[in-house]
């Protein structure tokens, strides 16, 4: 595999010009002649816009546009749409509503931009803003979840009186009412997975650029889709061909799902730089990023476990209800609500599984994925399932969960809640290791240790699976230079996977060629031909099976002229670490020369054409399924209700590893977003007024390095057949897995006290609280 091949724990090539300040992030971009953007958005959860006065703002020094939903009519914008075809429960078709990209006549969430000002500098542009005078008459506003679909809950849209969008079911209800019906015993439970914010380092930004003479929009932006992003401008806001649309993504510092392709500001900034005839600049700020940016999770469910008198599972029913904010724009706000029910049932055996799913609207942001969309909330709730079932059934955690696995024999395995396929695997394998190498056996003996502390200590075990990397297509190219350098194109975009070492050891496995003769390159519509982008771990499993792809078509080529010029019949030639041979002489020659000579026609065999360039184009025909098994332990101090990580180790299945250095990054990160969740974090609205009450960091919590302890990763890959590389997808695994072992680890600590039901996030006053409320049961 060589030094930089795959499996080889390869540092990162593209942290020295990162840690060095070097990288190029929105912000970093400034063009002739730009302007900047400031929006006024929204104090209101939901009001009705009675006026709104921009002639002062207008007026302002400085001020080159103050732009409304009037203008954004005029000029006859469109806006993103939903496709699938989900229905409301009578039948009729979903109710969606696309943001207008200013607010149309009414505000329906804290942070809903109202009116966009352009102008010289950013502190003018800000004091116009200030100058706009709108008046509001408030609306009755709702946030949580649970209520919005209440009788009498404030209406969203006053077309939609019941809040819901539309609902889905999966999976076969007769079977598991049937089962459920035969059940020795039924275990009952509500659980809530609260609304997070991704927090990535760089908030978003947006420079839009008009070219008018050759009527072209170029966009800058920290997006994971480049091209879906020109796509989506071209095609729906603009409606002109995608070749008039520029997407450039320079580094992305963070994006975890959240910075998707269909921001109001990416078309604003556009619209608003052909208005004025200058580039326009718009960077977000933290604050402003926090009500405005889409949320993760929200989702509430009531789940039930149907189980034999042996305590085998017989059936899964569970009910979910998902707050989507107060837009519906596009599929993208629907991916995790649906996404987190196929895997409802985990890596366990249950025959029969119904799940339905309730997707409703409130006064707040979009939601749409955040690291794992969907799949840490399934695995959270099966996890708990079983846990409370054990525990009310006087069963053995562990024993329980073993007894339910599906065995390897079982593989490949159709989860009865549909459109799932675990193709490969070895769960019972994964979870005895996984219980070794966390030391379960030594838990009683540290949970003695910390009770003579006056600490309860607790453990957690969660048996973790994902669909990863779902079919759709993504792009590679290798384009040689005539001096035998290779530029790496890629359809995928970084936000910090380390996708330039990932995707340059790929390459280099296949070529033999020197990291230095690799440049790569992202993000850039008009330099990469296609890309879906980077979401749901897909980047490795199919742009890194495209650069297989794109490397065996080079050697094809390469080796017809390394036949040529070494004078030897195609078949006789071998290709081996950078070099085609023939086999029991000394001849051979570089693949760097070989490519140089790819660019003399004298040099190549009749009628071959010049040129040394290929590309890979590939769709899988199925998700992957990562898959893992986490322990985790905590301590609780039951005076404060301090929670303390204490251990907690990983044992993944990610199939082939391509590098373990970064895989382990992505798994401990990951990791560290399940447990931020779990501890501390959490989007909060005032239920009476809809006011964002976490709008900044001294009110969203998130954990510091402190917070955690070594986690402790380990791999057992079992490749998959699905790609060749053998690779299943993992930068969500960490997450998927973290959010119940954490929580079972804080629930186990708490159980002596008789605390049976608790919700994230588990604040010191939370567990103190649930401490003090269970104190008089005990
Ligand atoms: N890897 C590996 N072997 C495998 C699979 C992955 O070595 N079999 C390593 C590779 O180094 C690869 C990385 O893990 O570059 C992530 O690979 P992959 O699972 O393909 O995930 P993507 O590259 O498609 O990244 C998306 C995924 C998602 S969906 C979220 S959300 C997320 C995540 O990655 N957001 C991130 N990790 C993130 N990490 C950073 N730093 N920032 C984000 O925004």
């Amino acid at each position: 595999m060589g030094e930089y091949g795959i499996g080889q724990s390869v540092s990162r090539f593209e942290d020295p010009r990162l840690l060095r300040g070097a990288g190029r992030y929105v912000n970093d971009v400034s063009l002739s002649r730009q302007t900047y953007a400031y929006f006024l958005r929204s104090p209101h959860a939901h009001a009705t816009i009675t006026a709104i006065d921009i002639a002062a703002a207008k007026a302002a020094p400085g001020v080159l546009a103050v732009l409304t939903e009037a203008d954004v009519a005029a000029d006859k914008l469109g806006t993103t749409k939903v496709a699938l075809p989900r229905k409301r429960a009578d039948g009729s078709p979903l109710f969606s509503r696309p943001h207008p990209g200013l607010a149309r006549g009414r505000v329906r969430f804290v942070g809903d931009p109202v009116a966009l000002v352009v102008a010289e500098t950013l502190a003018e542009a800000k004091d116009a803003v200030d100058l706009i005078e709108v008046e509001y008459e408030a609306l009755p506003s709702v946030t949580d979840t649970a209520a919005t679909v209440l009788p009498g809950a404030a209406r969203v849209w006053d077309e939609n009186p019941d809040n819901v969008s539309h609902i889905f079911e999966t999976g076969n209800k007769a079977a598991a009412d049937a089962a459920f019906a035969s059940a020795a015993h039924i275990v009952k439970s509500h659980y809530v997975i609260s609304r997070v914010f991704a927090q990535y380092m760089e908030p978003r930004g947006a420079i839009g650029s008009y070219d008018s003479s050759d009527e072209r929009y170029t966009l800058h932006a920290d997006v994971q889709y480049a091209h879906r992003v020109r796509d989506m401008l071209a095609q729906n806001i603009f409606k002109i061909p995608e070749t008039q649309v520029r997407v450039i993504v320079g580094d992305v510092g963070g994006g975890f799902g959240t910075k998707g392709w269909q921001y109001v500001e990416h078309r604003l900034v556009l619209w608003a730089s052909k208005k004025i005839g200058r580039p326009v600049k718009w960077c977000c700020e933290r604050s402003e990023a926090m009500m405005s940016d889409e949320h993760g999770r929200d989702v509430i469910a009531d789940a039930e476990l149907a189980l034999d008198a042996d305590g085998k599972f017989l059936g899964l029913r569970v009910h979910t209800i998902s707050n989507v904010g107060a837009y519906l724009s596009s599929d993208r706000n629907m991916l995790a609500t649906f996404g987190s029910l196929g895997a409802l049932v985990g890596v366990y055996d249950i025959p029969a599984a119904y799940a339905h799913l309730t997707v409703a609207f409130s006064n707040s942001p979009a939601t749409a994925p955040y690291r794992g969309a969907g799949r840490p909330e399934a695995i959270y709730i099966i996890e708990r399932l079983i846990e409370d079932a054990a525990r009310q059934l006087g069963m053995d955690r562990i024993e329980l969960r073993k007894k339910n696995l599906i065995p390897p024999a079982k593989l490949p395995y159709k989860t009865p809640l549909g459109g799932l396929n675990y193709d490969c695997g070895d769960f019972p394998a994964i979870m005895e290791r996984g219980l070794a190498f966390g030391d379960v056996a030594g838990f009683a003996a540290r949970k003695a240790e910390s009770e003579k502390r006056g600490l309860l200590r607790g453990l957690g075990i969660a048996n973790a699976i994902e669909r990863a990397a779902g079919p759709g297509a993504e792009y590679a190219e290798l384009r040689f230079s005539t001096g035998g350098q290779a530029t790496l194109l890629m359809g995928t975009i970084h936000q910090g996977q380390g996708h330039e070492t990932t995707f340059k050891q790929i390459a280099i496995e296949k070529l033999g060629m020197a990291p230095s003769d690799i440049r790569f390159v992202n993000g850039d519509t008009d330099m990469v031909a296609f890309g879906t982008g980077t979401n749901g771990s897909r980047s490795t499993v199919i742009g890194g099976t495209a650069v297989t792809m794109a490397a065996e078509k080079i050697i094809v080529k390469a080796t017809k002229i390394a036949a040529h010029l070494l004078e030897a019949a195609e078949a006789d030639i071998t290709f081996a670490d950078g070099k085609f041979s023939i086999p029991g002489t000394d001849r051979s020659l570089s693949l760097k020369e070989v490519a140089r000579a790819a660019f003399a026609p004298n040099k190549l065999p009749k009628g071959m054409e010049p040129g040394l360039y290929e590309t890979g184009t590939f769709s899988p025909s199925q998700d992957t399924y990562p898959n893992g098994c986490h322990v985790c332990e905590v301590e609780v101090d039951s005076e404060t209700g301090q929670v303390t990580i204490e251990r907690y180790s990983v044992v993944d299945d990610v199939g082939t590893v391509i590098n373990p250095k970064l895989l382990k990054g992505q798994i401990h990160g990951g990791v560290a977003q399940g447990l931020g969740q779990v501890l501390m974090e959490r989007v909060s609205y005032d239920p009476d007024s809809g006011q964002l009450l976490s709008a900044s960091f001294m009110d969203y919590a998130m954990p510091h390095a402190a917070h955690f302890c070594d986690i402790a990763i380990e791999s057992r890959p079992v490749p998959t057949k699905l790609n060749p590389l053998g690779a299943k997808g993992a930068g969500e695994a960490g997450t998927v897995g973290a959010l119940p072992a954490a929580m079972l680890a804080i629930l186990d600590a708490l159980a002596p006290l008789g605390v049976a039901e608790f919700d994230m996030p588990a604040t010191p006053d939370r567990v103190w609280h649930a401490i003090q409320a269970a104190r008089p049961a005990a």
